[in-house]
């Protein structure tokens, strides 16, 4: 495993955000150390996720268009449409590019940290749910709640944000994308079936 300079990458990451959203990435950087410690994952290399998976949060929504049209970046028509969640993507695009990292499931986690998908790995998992627990979140009614489980059980608490999160998306005006619904299916057939053959024995 590689040695990571956090320091350098924190300098570099301040610059391209503002305040609230560097305190957040400091935030998911230490709630994902956090997560690696109870599910035996690398620290080093959850932290370093943690701490980038936003870089391209901050850059104006006309210019991740651009730079993912110059990048050869392939968008779906929701993502054109909403081009919030190209950060994902772009971020991982320039996790590597700007960032030097190699590592694939650095990028994965980062390219996959807004709408999760089907299968994901442990680290997508620690990313994911560590964005949505990091101590400075707290608008979502179920945090307590879902905090306690992300270190009972980290599928769970990935499918009930899962869940909860397109509940939230229904009920404003949000266009949802694919892989946001993929994902939730994909998990509630997973725990649904978790849960049945727990009744079964
Ligand atoms: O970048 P952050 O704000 O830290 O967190 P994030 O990258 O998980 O983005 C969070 C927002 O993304 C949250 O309000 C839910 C929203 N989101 C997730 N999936 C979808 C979505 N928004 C839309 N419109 N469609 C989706 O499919
Ligand atoms: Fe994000
Ligand atoms: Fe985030």
């Amino acid at each position: 495993m590689k040695n990571y300079d956090m320091k350098a990458y924190q300098k570099k990451l301040k610059h391209e955000m503002d305040d609230g959203r560097y305190q957040h990435t400091l935030g998911v950087m230490y709630t994902c150390a956090a997560l690696a410690m109870r599910y035996e994952y690398d620290i080093q290399k959850a932290q370093m996720a943690g701490l980038l998976h936003d870089c391209a949060k901050c850059i104006p929504n006309g210019k991740k268009l651009k730079l993912c049209e110059k990048h050869n970046i392939q968008m779906t028509e929701t993502e054109r449409r909403n081009p919030f969640l190209l950060h994902a993507k772009l971020g991982a695009f320039l996790a590597m590019d700007q960032y030097g990292i190699t590592d694939k499931e650095i990028i994965s986690a980062i390219l996959n940290h807004t709408t999760g998908k089907p299968n994901m790995s442990l680290l997508d998992k620690i990313v994911y749910v560590a964005d949505y627990i990091e101590p400075k979140r707290n608008k979502a009614e179920n945090l307590p709640e879902v905090r306690k489980l992300a270190f009972i059980d980290i599928n769970q608490a990935l499918y009930r944000i899962l869940s909860d999160t397109l509940k939230y998306l229904d009920k404003g005006s949000s266009e949802i994308d694919e892989m946001t619904v993929k994902a939730y299916e994909y998990y509630r057939e997973k725990q649904e079936g978790l849960a049945e053959n727990a009744q079964l024995e």
